[in-house]
């Protein structure tokens, strides 16, 4: 596929409520876009570095920079014919996993269009709808979050993720455990404790908790292996694996039992498929994170978990938890029984909102293969 031509964009959207995490509260998303045009098609990617570098060392602006500067003109020097040759193309760049992502998931989805079948065709995807789970914030009082618990249960979400850290942890299970006790409940620590807290996360046991997502550091993997030898609740790691060598070693050193993979952590969709098949081939079950992803990442995340092994509830839920108006066309939708079907059509699966996207762009920059050879 020749590439035409690489247009970044960067957005800036309020989301509908403000999310907080053990490292930060986000109010306004600033998303950066790839478009991608090859021989009269158009594919898209999205960066999900935050806006500061708290959950990872990248961000909207150092994606911006590696982008413009080092992985575009890789890239529209080659012709890939596949979106997994992009991390031999990308090899030379060190890290900067999301802003590889945002350029390869571009590639897979005109690759898809190519062939005229869906993403989830193209990687091998089995399911026809996802199951889907939501990941709260954490919030000013436990009667706020009460509310808001009720609200998705009723809208049908399989699986409830509650954003954890000092302060806001037991005394809110307790809460929601004696509330509903049979939900599927898990907790999010995002690095927010350390291994001398390992007594006060022992008491986690008591919730019934389907894990406990990255409670120490976020490059760990040996003291993750000290604390579940500790811990009846299985952890689950997001923010350390960023790649399948790393997820084979937390599974040898049994750092955890669950694996979240992201699209934007791990570099696209070469390595997220890796990732997948190493937990596969060795009894560990993953689920797709999100990153307050706009349609278009959540759209590659849709058919992300369209392979065999996403057998637990996800983070991807429906457009309107997080946008007053969606990016696509039509916008993410979730049953009334917390699924979300995979769409067949060619590609993603779901049109671009290109007259809403111009008009939320604050910067735009082109790469043109041409102007970079010459
Ligand atoms: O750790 O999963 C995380 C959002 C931003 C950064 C990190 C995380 C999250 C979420 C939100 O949990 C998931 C979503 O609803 O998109
Ligand atoms: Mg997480």
């Amino acid at each position: 596929m020749r590439i035409d031509a690489i247009l970044l964009r960067e957005l800036q959207l309020p989301l509908v409520r403000p999310f907080e995490t053990s490292f930060g509260v986000t109010r306004n998303r600033r998303v950066l876009l790839a478009e991608i045009q090859s021989e009269g098609l158009t594919g898209w990617g999205e960066c999900t570095a935050g806006e500061r570098p708290f959950f990872s060392p990248e961000s909207t602006d150092s994606a911006w920079q590696v982008i413009v500067n080092e992985l575009g003109p890789l890239l529209a020097a080659e012709s890939p014919e596949h979106g997994g040759e992009c991390p031999r193309i990308f090899r030379q760049v060190r890290g900067n996993q999301m802003a590889k992502a945002t350029l390869e998931n571009a590639i897979w989805d005109l690759e898809a269009q190519r062939e005229g079948i869906s993403l989830s065709q193209l990687i091998g995807g089995v399911r026809e709808s996802i199951p889907c789970g939501v990941s709260l914030g954490i919030q000013s009082s436990i009667p706020e979050l009460m509310a808001i618990i009720e609200k998705e249960l009723a809208a049908g979400y399989q699986r409830i993720k509650l954003k954890c850290k000092p302060g806001w942890d037991v005394e809110v299970f307790e809460k929601v455990r004696s509330r509903w006790p049979g939900i599927l409940l898990s907790c999010d620590a995002n690095s927010a404790y350390r291994l001398r807290d390992a007594d006060h996360l022992t008491a986690f046991d008591a919730f019934d908790l389907l894990m406990i997502e990255q409670p120490l550091w976020h490059d760990d993997f040996y003291y993750h292996s000290m604390l579940q030898k500790r811990l009846e609740t299985p952890i689950c790691l997001d923010e350390s694996i960023r790649n399948r060598r790393d997820a084979l070693a937390a599974i040898e050193m049994e750092s955890c039992r669950i694996i979240n993979i992201k699209l934007g952590r791990v570099g696209g969709f070469s390595e997220a498929i890796a990732v997948h098949n190493a937990a596969q081939e060795r009894g560990i079950p993953v689920w797709c994170g999100g990153m307050l992803e706009t349609g278009i990442g959540r759209s590659h995340n849709i058919a992300l978990s369209s392979l065999q092994n996403f057998s637990l509830p996800g983070d991807v839920s429906a457009s309107a938890r997080y946008w007053a108006e969606d990016i696509i066309e039509p916008e993410v939708t979730v049953s009334s029984t917390g699924e979300i079907v995979i769409p067949d059509t060619p590609g993603r699966g779901y049109e671009v909102r290109t007259d809403l996207v111009e008009r939320l762009a604050v910067r735009k920059q082109a790469i043109r293969a041409l102007e970079l050879v010459g």
